[in-house]
């Protein structure tokens, strides 16, 4: 069987962004809720899964076309809350407001990479900071906390990232990164 990786298309964070985020993820203190280490944070546009390791060449090349077409822009923070669904959360999140250039690039990253029609919801730009344990009861009436001053996070370059399962954390590492310059 062909050797396999699995890979995701994310935007680094500066480590500013990073640190900020992490103390605001400190303050859902809970036993259900297992913190994403600061070094795991990112914001992803595609996630890939598991490939073959020959298709590593072709997805770099796509990215590197991809992070050509688009310029830099910024998403500005719109909450810290619990996630995906506010009704049934299994995670927490900075949620960012919606921003067109976002929307077109996962897109045409998704449209590129992958067999798949288009999703039919939009992703939303998100961080995530926490997620719950599958193995104690799911927490609720968590609080949304929204920012006392305008976060922003510059996107100004994506990068191919490597994800190796592991417990208690997964560990991500950067193989390529790709200045967007559209
Ligand atoms: P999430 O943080 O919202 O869970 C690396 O795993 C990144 O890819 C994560 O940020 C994760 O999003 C995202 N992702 C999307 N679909 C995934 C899947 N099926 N399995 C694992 N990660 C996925």
């Amino acid at each position: 069987m062909a050797h396999t990786t699995r890979l995701f298309i994310a935007a680094p964070l500066p480590d500013t962004l990073k640190q900020y985020l992490t103390e605001q993820a400190n303050r859902y203190r809970h036993e259900a809720i297992r913190q994403v280490p600061v070094d795991n944070l990112h914001l992803t546009l595609y996630f890939i899964g598991n490939v073959p390791v020959g298709e590593l060449a072709t997805i770099q090349d796509v990215t590197a076309h991809m992070a050509r077409q688009f310029a830099p822009f910024t998403l500005q923070l719109e909450a810290i809350e619990p996630g995906p669904k506010p009704r049934s959360p299994r995670l927490i999140w900075a949620r960012f407001k919606n921003h067109d250039a976002f929307a077109q690039l996962s897109s045409s990253l998704t449209q590129a990479l992958s067999d798949q029609p288009p999703l039919s919801r939009e992703p939303k730009p998100h961080v995530t900071l926490a997620r719950f344990r599958k193995d104690r009861p799911v927490p609720h009436d968590l609080e949304i906390h929204y920012p006392d001053a305008p976060v922003t996070l510059e996107v100004n370059e994506i990068a191919v990232w490597h994800s190796e399962l592991g417990s208690p954390h997964p560990r991500y590492s950067i193989l390529q990164r790709y200045p967007l310059t559209g």
